[in-house]
């Protein structure tokens, strides 16, 4: 009896002092010696999304499916499979109380995209009403909340109708259809939309569209790659991204002749970056290194800064790199404004001259380097590495290299494991870390103007579908309101972004789902 009693005694120490080591923790989790107060007043925080990860409602109202649809419904793809309802977050309903939750975040602007095939359904010809009146309510919730709207043309999901019709961006003629698409929506929205980015992630879409094909209109060579049916990796790529750029010069010019002057808006292209880091000191993978920058970054850098594809990348890939004319390449020079940067991923990298041998060159054996991912140390294996050092280096040499035009972090997050935890103390690491290494990157002269976390919400994530999710808050996909629960990440953002003047909570507090954002923002 006497030694029972004891170990209960015991026990329930241990548990008090558990339960005061965890206290301790929280506080110091989301103790935040940064604040906003510590950057310029003009410096933007937000947070991203886009249209069809963020929106739902994919059949509804007039939308018709785009090539991202098509891809994560087809047979095969199983990990991506959304069912049939594309449920996620249906922020097509539910804009009201997300932008109710920005405010209450704090948030300054909020960047997400336009889905295509929503406004205009054939991708050209008649607008949606139902789409129009959808955005113009999202942009004037947003604009009557103190909201900066930054939207994106297209994000993975160029309407269906036109890859049907004429291949889409494998075709010159979506220079035409993409620059009356956005004429729309300058002529529609640009009163009170000042940020404009053509094309998100421009490299990454043309390589795992058309070379890799792990993201949508899965393309690739069939020889090489086992989940495509169709496509030639040797080829493609090139000249999507040719596409591409043709399509951002095309539109950034038609809104800098007919509406720069009267919206005083600003128009730019997304890229994602990648750290690469040379795996030995060895000159060969050191000059492999810079050749995987060139092949990615300067890509598309090239063309916009000097009006030309990098030296390399025309010597490797010959024939198979377009050309651009003296028109053409005058068109691309210096057409962006700003340029968006998302961050998430390093690579070590290693020289593989032999690919230059293969028969069959793709876009990855011109490239002549093998790329190996570095993994983050935390405990899921979704988790990105947390390297600031390399964002800030990034940004040092597209400063160093292409000159000091404006950049905005577009996108920057920690993934996790999607699951009912609110607890996710590695995003918090993480976002603390690389928003405390902006100062530092503000300190080197670097033009940067803001930041936006991604994700605003857990949403349907490209590569992952619902196993994996970036979000400040939680969506549970069984609960029929999907209401949005803050997680540890969302009070610490607030926190940060409200320099330090919210009540603090703790991974209790959040763990019983009444953190400081629920009490006050939930409907
Ligand atoms: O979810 C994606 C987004 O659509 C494009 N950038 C990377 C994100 C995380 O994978």
């Amino acid at each position: 009896m006497f030694q029972k009693h004891s170990s209960k005694e015991k026990k329930m120490r241990m548990l008090k002092v558990v339960f005061v080591l965890i206290h301790l923790l929280a506080a110091a989790v989301l103790a935040n010696p940064l604040s906003k107060n510590d950057f310029p007043p003009h410096f933007l925080f937000g947070a991203s999304s886009s249209a069809y990860q963020v929106e739902d409602a994919a059949n509804e109202d007039g939308r018709k499916p785009s090539i991202w649809d098509t891809f994560v419904h087809a047979a095969g793809n199983a990990k991506i499979h959304r069912g049939d309802k594309d449920i996620g977050c249906d922020q097509y309903h539910k804009y009201k109380e997300d932008v109710k939750l920005m405010v209450k975040m704090g948030l300054d602007a909020y960047r997400f995209s336009i889905s295509w095939s929503r406004l205009v359904p054939d991708g050209k010809g008649p607008i949606n009403p139902k789409g129009l009146q959808y955005y113009n309510n999202l942009i004037n919730e947003l604009i009557s909340q103190g909201i900066q709207p930054h939207i994106t043309l297209h994000h993975l999901d160029l309407p269906q109708a036109l890859e049907d019709e004429y291949g889409g961006w494998l075709r010159r003629r979506v220079v035409k259809d993409f620059t009356a698409y956005a004429d729309v929506c300058f002529r529609e929205f640009g009163d009170r939309v000042k940020y404009w980015t053509t094309v998100n992630e421009g490299n990454l879409f043309a390589f795992g569209g058309y070379e890799s094909g792990l993201l949508p209109p899965q393309r690739c060579s069939p020889s090489s790659i086992p989940n495509c049916s169709r496509g030639n990796s040797s080829t493609e790529p090139y000249l999507v991204a040719h596409h591409i750029l043709l399509a951002h010069a095309s539109a950034a010019r038609l809104y800098r002749k007919k509406y720069q002057d009267k919206q005083h808006g600003f128009i730019g292209l997304n890229l994602l970056t990648f750290g690469f880091v040379p795996l030995t000191k060895t000159s060969d993978d050191i000059n492999a290194t810079q050749r995987a920058q060139d092949f990615y970054t300067g890509w598309f850098l090239n063309p916009l800064i000097f009006g030309e594809y990098p030296g390399i990348m025309k010597k490797n890939a010959g024939s198979r790199l377009p050309v651009f004319t003296k028109r053409e390449s005058n068109l691309v020079k210096g057409s962006m404004d700003f340029l968006g940067i998302n961050f998430y991923y390093t690579f070590l990298v290693k020289n593989n001259p032999d690919s230059l041998r293969s028969e069959d060159r793709s876009f990855t054996a011109d490239m002549a380097a093998e790329l190996e991912y570095l993994t983050g140390n935390g405990s899921s294996t979704y988790e990105h590495p947390i390297t600031p050092w390399i964002l800030k280096e990034i940004l040092a040499s597209l400063k160093k290299d292409y000159g000091n035009f404006p950049v905005y972090i577009h996108e920057n997050g920690q993934q996790t494991q999607r699951n009912s935890s609110l607890d996710d103390r590695p995003r918090v690491k993480y976002l603390c870390k690389y928003i405390g290494s902006l100062l530092d990157i503000l300190r080197d002269g670097v033009n940067l103007r803001g930041y936006f976390v991604w994700s605003f919400l857990d949403m349907f994530e490209v590569l992952n579908g619902y196993e994996s999710s970036y979000g400040l808050y939680f969506i549970d996909l069984k609960d029929p309101a999907l209401r949005r629960q803050s997680k540890l990440s969302s009070v610490w953002y607030s926190n940060f972004l409200n320099n330090g003047n919210i009540p603090k909570v703790t991974i209790m507090d959040i763990e019983k789902n009444a953190s400081v954002l629920s009490n006050t923002v939930t409907a």
